[in-house]
């Protein structure tokens, strides 16, 4: 049976072509700065993001917590949405090892932090029993709200209070570029007013491992720095960082496939009987539904799917597929066809 998984963009398996170039890789010891293929792929990533230098990393997580403790000290408080990867998915690094506080906004449907909100959290210096706010994290696309993009201007909103006040800003872009493309801009607008990026090479743009972190030359000799401390240096890396520049020249166009195909499943979705959508968050990869049936439970209808060769999961209480390179317009029918299946039974 041909197996559909649509559980992640995480599932994707490198091409003939991205193998090549990873084989022919040329290579040296990273942690002394001598992986040719490390050090160009750190250029390029810096250069798309029009930041000055970057510092490649083995996963988002890893990059998010370097991030967040190369901006803050132990005490410090960083400001995110309650539905943010950071707060949910990251086994609460940033404090076990960074020693860092969390301030928890909610997060608006749309992905947003409401700029009052975020205004209103940072603490005055003048009261001695305030932590220090250090950061403000938004996250773009924005996963837990259904892969939703936020423009230039609305990252600029936060950003400008962000820095009124002497903190800085850190984006997850874990799949900015989905961002990017959805909305018909260049990535580097997106990440313009971000003081540090993280984004991945390993979802969407189809390499098997590694995110990046770009920022200032200073900030990112301080994250290299931290990389180090987490266990993060690595050596002849250049290995997986030729898969990187790979996929940052040839894979980012084409996540408009994965969009259209997300669109498709997203519609497909909506004429099913017992689930729910909310076709306004179906703007990129992501399509997240819910199930309105008092005989079944979403992880029956996982079950019952993955009985017939569809992977999906349950994410954030709602149910979650993620199209990706390797997944076609025809398997968007089959996924719809189980659906139905399963939905009639
Ligand atoms: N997200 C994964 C799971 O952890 C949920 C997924 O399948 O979507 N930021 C964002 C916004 C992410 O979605 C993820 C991964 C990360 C960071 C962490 O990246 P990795 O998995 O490379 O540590």
């Amino acid at each position: 049976m041909a197996i559909v998984d649509l559980r992640s963009d995480t599932v994707t398996l490198p091409s003939p072509e991205m193998r090549q170039a990873m084989y022919m890789a040329e290579l040296g010891d990273d942690v002394f700065g001598e992986d040719p293929t490390v050090n160009r792929l750190e250029e390029l990533a810096a250069e798309l993001m029009g930041k000055e230098a970057a510092l490649f990393v083995v996963s988002g997580t890893m990059g998010n917590l370097v991030s967040l403790l190369t901006h803050c000290r132990r005490g410090d408080e960083a400001i995110l949405g309650n539905l943010s990867h950071t707060v949910n998915y990251e086994l609460g690094g940033a404090a076990a090892l960074g020693g860092i506080q969390f301030m928890v906004l909610p997060n608006e449907r749309n992905g947003m932090l409401k700029p009052a909100e975020v205004g209103a959290g940072i603490r005055s210096l003048e009261d001695i029993h305030y932590p220090r706010s250090r950061l403000v994290c938004l996250e773009n696309t924005h996963s837990l709200c259904g892969g939703v993009v936020l423009s230039a201007v609305q990252t600029k909103s936060i950003a400008d209070i962000a820095h009124r006040h002497g903190l800085a800003l850190h984006l997850d872009g874990a799949r900015i570029f989905n961002a990017a493309v959805a909305l018909g801009v260049d990535v580097k607008e997106l990440v313009e007013e971000a003081d540090s990026v993280m984004f991945c090479l390993s979802k969407g743009l189809g390499a098997p491992v590694g995110s990046m972190v770009v920022g200032s030359a200073e900030f990112i000799q301080e994250a290299r720095r931290m990389r180090k401390m987490v266990g993060g240096g690595m050596r002849q890396a250049g290995v997986i960082a030729a898969a990187g520049i790979f996929a940052l020249e040839t894979m980012t166009e084409r996540l408009a496939e994965d969009h259209i195909n997300a669109r498709a499943l997203g519609d497909g979705i909506a004429e099913i009987p017992g689930l729910s959508i909310d076709l306004e968050t179906v703007q990129t990869n992501m399509v997240f539904f819910g199930l309105g049936r008092e005989d079944m439970t979403q992880q029956d209808l996982v079950d019952a799917l993955g009985e017939r060769g569809v992977k999906i999961l349950v994410l954030g209480g709602r149910l979650r597929a993620v199209t990706h390179y390797g997944i076609g317009a025809e398997d968007i029918q089959v996924v719809l066809g189980a659906l139905r299946e399963v939905m009639a039974g």
